[in-house]
């Protein structure tokens, strides 16, 4: 098989083109990855996989028609796995431009290159043909204590530039199935967390920051919840709906892991403060502040995930204390790759030095 896979220098792509690479029933697959290399894309991610012969990187925006078109047809690609996207919550709040431009019109011109090249397959390649598209649970909008989970049912009701932007990819994957026949399947998952996230989301900002001796800002009272999922039982569950998924479906994947803000932020203190004590032998918990919350801050997300279960025996495998525990270890021996991000790139794109 060969898969195109987008965004693939990001957090999420990243960790999925490592589970292919690194699982031998891939062996005879080639993975090709179009990333345009935003800020939040970095080839560092994937460093050691250069030289493997079924991996290629392409730089390029998904928006790019030429070359995407160049790339399904001379890698003869059956499979798309769209995560390209801009993803962060308080970047769409400080600026919604870009994330339409890339996660709608990139995903509409995505889709039509898509279904161009589709057109010119073999009957049975085209069945076999999938486009999965990767979105999230923040597309469905808020919850409140007590209300049920978010199932595939739920309408659409997003809050942030951001929900609103992947909402609007997701619209357009759905219409290109009922309209076109193209063949595509879409995941909306929860908030990921695992080796490899970017440090301006809320996991691996608590854990350097507590390293660096710098305040922990917490949104609020810290009472919003989260339903937080292991990046890689994330990358498992894609590839079980690419293999097997209906397609013009969608399915929703979750950790059954509803957690507030401080109880992320304290667990991974507690757990800083046994593998990595201060000097003073203060708590990092000293180092919390809270601040300013979000604008329109979603309150609660939680994911009913029993369609995955029940239709492609999929559960996840790590608890979050598992999960967290492995997280906070990468971080901590990945301290070069996080001083990288901060202290250039990240810094960089920040103080909008090119
Ligand atoms: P990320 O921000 O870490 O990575 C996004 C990647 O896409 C980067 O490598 C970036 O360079 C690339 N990119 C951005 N615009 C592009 C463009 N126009 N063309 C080509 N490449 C482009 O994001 P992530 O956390 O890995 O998320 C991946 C996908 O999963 C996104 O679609 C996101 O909406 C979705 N998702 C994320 C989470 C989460 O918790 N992180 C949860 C559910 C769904
Ligand atoms: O400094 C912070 N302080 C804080 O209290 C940050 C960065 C976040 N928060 C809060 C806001 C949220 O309630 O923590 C929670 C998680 O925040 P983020 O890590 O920014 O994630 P979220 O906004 O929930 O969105 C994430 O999950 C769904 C991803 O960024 C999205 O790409 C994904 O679709």
């Amino acid at each position: 098989m060969n898969i195109l896979v987008t965004g693939g220098c990001g957090f999420i792509g990243s960790n999925f083109i490592r589970f292919c690479l690194d699982d031998p029933q891939f062996k005879q697959s080639t993975l090709i990855n179009l990333d345009k290399l935003t800020y939040a894309g970095n080839p560092a991610n994937l460093a050691d996989k250069e030289t493997s012969e079924q991996y290629y990187f392409v730089q390029a925006d998904i928006a790019d028609i030429d070359t995407v078109s160049k790339i399904l047809t001379e890698h003869e690609i059956d499979l798309i796995i769209n995560f390209a996207a801009e993803s962060h919550v308080d970047r769409s709040i400080d600026s919604p431009e870009p994330f339409f431009q890339t996660n709608t019109i990139g995903t509409l011109r995505l889709l039509e290159t898509t279904l161009h090249y589709w057109k010119t397959l073999s009957s049975s390649k085209k069945d076999q043909f999938r486009f999965l598209h990767v979105s999230t649970d923040e597309v469905y909008g808020t919850l409140q204590k007590g209300d049920p989970p978010f199932t595939e049912k739920t309408p659409f009701a997003p809050n942030s530039p951001y929900s609103a932007s992947k909402a609007s990819s997701d619209h357009l994957v759905r219409a290109y199935f009922h309209t076109y026949g193209l063949p595509v399947v879409t995941t909306n998952c929860s908030n990921n967390y695992g080796p490899y996230q970017f440090p301006e989301k809320l996991i691996p900002l608590m854990i350097l920051n507590s390293l660096e001796g710098k305040p922990l800002p917490i949104y609020g009272d810290g009472q919003n919840i989260r339903d937080w999922l292991y990046v890689k039982d994330h990358c498992k569950a894609i590839w079980l709906v690419a293999k097997k998924g209906n397609i013009g479906e969608t399915y929703n994947i979750g950790g059954k892991c509803e957690r507030t803000n401080l109880q992320i932020v304290y667990m991974i203190c507690d757990t800083l403060d046994r593998k990595s004590p201060t000097e003073s032998g203060k708590s990092y918990k000293d180092q919390i502040q809270f601040v300013k919350d979000r604008p329109g801050h979603d309150f609660r997300y939680a994911i009913d995930c029993r369609k995955i279960k029940e239709t492609l025996d999929w559960t996840p495998e790590e608890t979050f204390e598992s999960g967290i525990e492995k997280t906070i270890d990468w971080y901590l021996s990945h301290l070069d790759w996080c001083k990288d991000i901060t202290e250039n790139n990240y810094q960089r794109q920040r103080l909008g030095i090119s």
